[in-house]
């Protein structure tokens, strides 16, 4: 059995759920995929609490539509934890009681409309570097509910990179305000990747199962020659005065993030923990009569279902 799966993953072929896996492997992409199915549901609310402030119409109808969306990748998300034996109430039970983790980044106010373009141009694109390679994810479930939130995601970015393009057009003030939302923003997204590859404990055994195939470091380099000549176009600076290009790497050397920040925001110090926490508590139990009316509508459904075969026959 363990022949088999080394045999897979060297390979470069696709782990399905009813394969023998290691425990480890397990339950390591348990870990992974219900933190990043509990960012998507909790990433709802930063974005969420602007769609009855939007601007115009056509701002919030776009706006309605991503929120949704991340609604719809929590689902796929939590859908491929349940083929690995995880129970979706189980994983929002851990989220609520804070025993399982969902990204930092979601810990950070949106006090301007400026946030939502950022958060687009961003966090979306952040998401877009760690999660393309994920889409090759040795776990055939994970891999594929990726592809399809790849896309997603990039109509997502560009959504608020022309929200910002058309506020940088606009007044002083509001290219002013995006400025400000670039100057909170930017540090906390470098985070989004992670520790430090020094300081990832998971990193060498979820390389090596093919379930993450590049390192924390690696991706966030990535995400900062992808942003900087956005940035430039934009006519935004990013809040790094060592940010400069290195010819000789051929990449962009930048400051470093500040982990001591990472550690407390992940530990639940962050600005919004406990209001991001409070608020999926109250809409889980504010939902318990529709989970309950869905569960009776099923039973009866099938009750129903049963009586018929019985008349067939
Ligand atoms: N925040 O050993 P590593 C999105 C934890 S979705 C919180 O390096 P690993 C879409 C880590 O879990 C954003 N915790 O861990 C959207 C581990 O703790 P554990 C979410 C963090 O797993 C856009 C410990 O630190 N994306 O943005 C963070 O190898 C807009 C040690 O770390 C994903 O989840 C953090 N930033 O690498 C939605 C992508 N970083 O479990 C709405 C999939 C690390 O041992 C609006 N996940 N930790 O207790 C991954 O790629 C990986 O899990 C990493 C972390 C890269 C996040």
């Amino acid at each position: 059995m363990q022949e088999h799966f080394d045999a897979t993953i060297a390979r470069d072929q696709r782990v399905e759920p009813r394969d023998w896996m290691p425990d480890g492997y397990r339950r390591t992409l348990v870990r992974q995929i219900a933190q990043h199915a509990h960012s998507e549901i909790i990433g709802m609310q930063p974005e969420g609490e602007w769609i009855t402030r939007a601007p115009s119409l056509r701002r919030k109808a776009i706006l309605f539509a991503k929120v949704q969306d991340e609604a719809g990748h929590g689902l796929y998300l939590y859908s491929a934890a349940e083929t690995l034996g995880a129970d979706r109430a189980d994983l929002t039970e851990r989220l609520i009681e804070g025993r399982q983790k969902y990204s930092s980044i979601f810990n950070y106010p949106t006090p301007t409309f400026a946030d939502v373009g950022v958060i687009g141009w961003f966090v979306d694109g952040a998401a877009i570097c760690n999660q393309v390679p994920l889409c090759r994810s040795s776990y055939g479930p994970y891999a594929r509910a990726m592809v399809r939130i790849c896309k997603e995601e990039s109509f997502h970015q560009r959504q608020g990179y022309e929200l910002l393009m058309t506020m940088m057009r606009g007044t002083g003030a509001q290219r002013a305000m995006v400025q400000d939302a670039v100057d909170r923003w930017w540090w906390p997204s470098l985070m989004m990747f992670g520790p430090p590859d020094g300081d990832s404990p998971n990193s060498a055994a979820s390389m090596a199962w093919k379930i993450k195939r590049h390192s924390n470091d690696e991706l966030r380099q990535r995400f900062v020659d992808m942003t900087v000549p956005q940035a430039e176009k934009l006519g935004v600076t990013l809040p790094d005065p060592d940010l400069r290009w290195n010819a000789e790497r051929g990449r962009h050397d930048f400051g470093t993030p500040d982990w001591s920040e990472l550690k407390r925001v992940i530990g639940g110090d962050g600005p919004c923990n406990a209001e991001r926490t409070e608020r999926r508590r109250s809409a889980h139990e504010e939902g318990a009569w529709v989970r309950e009316a869905a569960t009776a509508h099923a039973a009866k459904q099938e009750r129903r279902a049963r009586a018929q075969e019985g008349a067939v026959a």
